[in-house]
């Protein structure tokens, strides 16, 4: 008999390349969705017939208790978030809802249905923030400097406290960076790979930023997935951060990802203020050598290699924009 997932967050990034990865495997997938008047299904789009979608939101506890009943999943993945950093400071009260009591409402909805269903939080480097040490480890302590961080530092210490009160086989996924074709526009990357792509293809200027001199540890989202799974395959439950152990600055995907292209940065990115946050996590790098050793966990993906699979990703797509107008 396959395993049955649930997933919430489908729909964005990591939710679609791990609902991929476990249909791989022959899981029968479950998908949280929440009500909107526009369905934002795009990402899940060549599998959407091999998921089974429940409206459900993580502001609603009745939903998530009823879904946990009907589904009656062996593994959650609780990936739906509010995941956008500038936001929090906009929306602070409503990224603590989602973000931060969100992961209880769905931990008390495991305790009830089913405490041996095995839940997988998904935790962020964003929770390391001002850092105390360079790499940073499952020991490092944390320094948020967001709203969204100090919720998911709540998230995090939830799902470590509910393993230890209730012995539910719960995780913390402590994830750096990681990108794709289908991570959102307004992450820089993505910004960048975008306007890359926009501005060789002639509908597109110039490329407004923020701090060039951030530095992040950015890996690539399908290989991240499989340390989630992998961590709800071992025999105890425990955190492991997840990373390449490398760092490199905005300015540095910018240089190399118009260079893929034949263009200068220099010609096309500007300094908008817009874009600097209220406090800034300056610098993060991880080591994912507890994930190594005990996960059997690799990143296949580099640095280079990812930025050229974006950039090629986006000329694709806006071409076909293009050819789609004329
Ligand atoms: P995305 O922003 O791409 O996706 C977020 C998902 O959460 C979307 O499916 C969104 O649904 C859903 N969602 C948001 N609010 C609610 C709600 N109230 N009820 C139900 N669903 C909701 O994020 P990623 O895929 O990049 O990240 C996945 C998770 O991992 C997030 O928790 C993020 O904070 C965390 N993370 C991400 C990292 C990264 O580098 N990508 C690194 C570390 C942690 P909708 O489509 O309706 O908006
Ligand atoms: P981050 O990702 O905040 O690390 O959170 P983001 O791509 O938004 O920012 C990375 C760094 O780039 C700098 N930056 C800009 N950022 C954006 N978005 N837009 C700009 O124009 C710009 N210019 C410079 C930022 O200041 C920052 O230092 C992501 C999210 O996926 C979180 O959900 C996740 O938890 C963390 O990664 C790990």
């Amino acid at each position: 008999m396959s395993r049955r997932a649930l997933i919430t967050g489908i729909t964005g990034q990591d939710g679609a390349y791990l609902a991929q990865f476990l249909l791989e495997r022959d899981y029968e997938v479950h998908g949280m969705v929440r009500r909107a008047s526009t369905e934002s299904f795009e990402r899940i789009a060549p599998f959407r017939d091999s998921v089974a979608l429940h409206q459900a939101d993580l502001l609603d506890q009745l939903s998530i208790i009823t879904l946990m009943r009907d589904v009656r999943p062996h593994e959650v993945y609780n990936l739906a978030a509010q995941s956008f950093v500038p936001t929090s400071w906009l929306q602070p009260l409503l990224t603590g809802e989602f973000t931060a009591l969100g992961v209880t409402r769905m931990l008390e909805a495991v305790r009830l249905i089913d405490p041996e269903i095995r839940f997988y939080q998904a935790s962020s480097s964003e929770m390391f923030g001002q850092v105390r040490e360079e790499p940073q480890n499952e020991q490092t302590a944390f320094w948020p400097r967001s709203p969204y961080g100090v919720a998911k530092v709540y998230g995090h210490w939830i799902t470590v406290n509910y393993r230890e009160s209730y012995d539910i086989f719960a995780c913390s996924g402590i994830l750096f960076n990681h990108e794709s074709p289908l991570r959102g526009k307004e992450f820089v990357t993505r910004k960048i790979t975008d306007a890359v792509a926009r501005i060789k293809l002639g509908v597109q200027d110039k490329l407004m930023l923020g701090n060039l001199d951030a530095m992040r540890d950015w890996g690539f989202a399908g290989d991240y997935v499989r340390a989630m799974w992998l961590m709800l395959q071992q025999e105890t439950p425990d955190d492991y951060v997840v990373a390449t152990g490398q760092k490199h600055s905005v300015r540095e995907f910018a240089e190399l990802a118009f260079g893929h292209v034949g263009l200068d940065y220099r010609d096309y990115v500007e300094i908008d203020p817009a874009f600097f946050r209220p406090a800034e996590v300056n610098t993060l790098r991880g080591d994912a050598s507890k994930a190594q050793a005990e996960l059997g966990w690799e990143t296949e993906v580099s640095f280079e290699r990812l930025i050229t699979m974006m950039v090629d990703a986006d000329m694709e797509r806006v071409r076909r924009e293009i050819a789609g107008r004329g």
